[in-house]
């Protein structure tokens, strides 16, 4: 077979953790810091990171993200003996089916979500790839290569690390850049070791619980902090903390261009939209959570002096998936 690639992006890991690896830094969440983030479980307290998955209300995506939707094919309450054959039987059933976008509400988006135009075989032609220069391709059952079902059989359970940027920055609008993170790791003693998954809690989470089902109002998702993904110190910082994954209580971890609503966005330099995206999910293989719900467990843990736990956060395990509601449990 030939080589996926005999080139890679410049900043990238492809191929260093094999040639047909699926799930890049996740690697590095080996036995040895699984059993230190279960050394992280103290009180035996459990929270639910997820949003309800019918949350958020209409107004943060564009139409074909759509919420969830249930039915039920076969009727409600239906007697079991209509079905079986003896209408004597007592037994009632309910099925249901649900048709949702897998990344409306909490989620991981797969390595399979967003690629480049990259010239990976240096024929002069850039192709479009994924991590570790895996193509695009689908078959009826979805993506062939880098799908949530890969994320999903790691189990993703390792040591959360939760910085708390609404505690930092508010409804400021900040735009986090390496300055900014690192004057909260400061601050609140943060440490991030090789294998650790970062959480960051910035409020949005609580607003959209808070909005329940009435729509956002206009400008609430930019009062609250989001990463500044074209800062280029920030992403060499992802590079060299060794994180596995990174989720976060927004929408894309990382700001989204303005004029993103309206189709009358400009990229960043480098040619990208969402340069964190770029830098993580297709260079590096560390997945990205959004759209978490972290007030909870960041109450607690800010009033215990605390700011790591135990998490464990599989997807849903849909073969050819590019990303799956997720229902994380941070355990301290
Ligand atoms: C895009 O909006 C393209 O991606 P995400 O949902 O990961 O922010």
């Amino acid at each position: 077979m030939p080589k996926r690639w005999i080139k890679r992006p410049i900043g990238s890991n492809w191929g260093d953790f094999g040639e047909h690896d699926q799930i890049g830094r996740l690697n590095l969440i080996t036995p040895e810091r699984r059993l230190a983030a279960l050394g992280e479980v103290q009180q035996g307290i459990a929270f639910s990171l997820s949003l309800p998955l019918d949350i958020p209300a209409a107004g943060l995506h564009p139409p074909h993200r759509h919420p969830p939707q249930l039915s039920w094919p076969k009727g409600q309450n239906v007697k079991v003996g209509d079905i079986f054959g003896d209408p004597s039987a007592i037994d009632i059933v309910n099925d249901d089916l649900v048709t949702m976008a897998l990344q409306y509400s909490t989620q991981w988006d797969s390595l399979a979500h967003i690629g480049a135009y990259f010239d990976a075989n240096d024929d002069g032609v850039a192709e479009p790839l994924f991590y570790n220069g895996y193509a695009g391709d689908f078959t009826a059952h979805g993506v062939r290569a880098l799908g949530i079902e890969n994320v999903a059989v790691t189990c993703v359970q390792g040591r959360g690390v939760l910085v708390d940027l609404f505690s930092a920055y508010g409804t400021s609008g900040t735009l986090v850049d390496y300055d900014g993170l690192m004057s909260v790791f400061e601050q609140q003693r943060v440490v991030v070791s090789p294998g650790d998954i970062l959480c960051l809690y910035t409020g949005f989470g609580d607003a959209l619980m808070s909005a329940g089902k009435a729509p956002l109002a206009e400008n609430v998702e930019s009062s609250y902090s989001t990463l500044k993904g074209s800062d280029a110190r920030l992403l060499q910082w992802i590079t060299d903390s060794g994180l596995a994954a990174i989720c976060a209580d927004n929408g894309a971890v990382e700001n989204k261009p303005e004029g993103h609503k309206s189709g009358t966005a400009h990229c960043a330099p480098g040619g990208t939209f969402l340069p964190l995206h770029q830098h993580c999910l297709f260079k590096l293989g560390i997945p990205l959570g959004e759209l978490w719900y972290f007030k909870d467990l960041a109450e607690t843990l800010r009033k215990a002096g605390r700011n790591r736990f135990l998490l464990t956060a599989p997807p849903l395990r849909l073969p050819g998936a590019v990303g799956a509601p997720v229902m994380p449990v941070g355990t301290i």
